[in-house]
């Protein structure tokens, strides 16, 4: 213990001998900590089993709902599972945009049949859009250059059925566009 400095107080020996007491209340708390330390291991090890097998039942619990659902949800597709079980039964039609125009082939198709219309463009970025006559949009699908993106549609109705460019593509974009006859002769 450091001797009692000259002019040293009362409540400065007073705050010395609280935090030999502090420290030495912290030491044996460390202490207890560090001989108990392996019976607390043991518990946890306990509580750490029954966790991980609480853990394995919501494993199977949470896989067996969410296979489930998933079975469910693929069982129907809404596509056809292969392009080419639609592709048979169709009609096909190339499309291609350019600027400011379309080119189909063929141009009349057969009503009550799936068409298949394989849509590209020779410059930019065009919006291929199918109209009924009474112009209500029926189908649509982008026409970019260098993909071939495929939409079908089934006409019931026979008509003239007019393609609009859907995708602003400079100053005759309004002008782009198509007819396509669905039945007659
Ligand atoms: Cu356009």
């Amino acid at each position: 213990m450091p001797a009692a400095f000259e002019g040293e107080s009362l409540m400065q020996q007073t705050a010395w001998w609280v935090s030999i007491a502090l420290m030495a209340l912290v030491a044996a708390m460390f202490a207890y900590g560090a001989a108990s330390s392996r019976r607390r291991e043991q518990d946890y090890a306990g509580l750490a089993r029954r966790a991980y097998a609480l853990r394995a039942r919501a494993f199977w619990v949470l896989a067996l709902i969410l296979g489930s659902a998933m079975i469910y949800s693929l069982r129907a597709l809404p596509y056809a599972a292969r392009a080419s079980e639609a592709g048979a039964a169709a009609q096909v039609v190339e499309a291609k945009g350019y600027l400011w125009y379309w080119e189909l082939s063929p141009n009349r198709v057969e009503p009550g049949r799936p068409v298949e219309f394989r849509v590209t463009s020779a410059d930019v970025n065009h919006g291929f859009g199918i109209y009924d006559p009474e112009l209500k949009l029926v189908a649509q699908v982008q026409a970019m250059p260098g993909y071939t993106n495929v939409i079908r549609h089934t006409f019931e109705r026979e008509g003239r059925y007019r393609i609009l460019c859907l995708e602003y593509c400079g100053t005759v974009h309004h002008g782009m566009t198509a007819e396509l006859t669905v039945g007659g002769n």
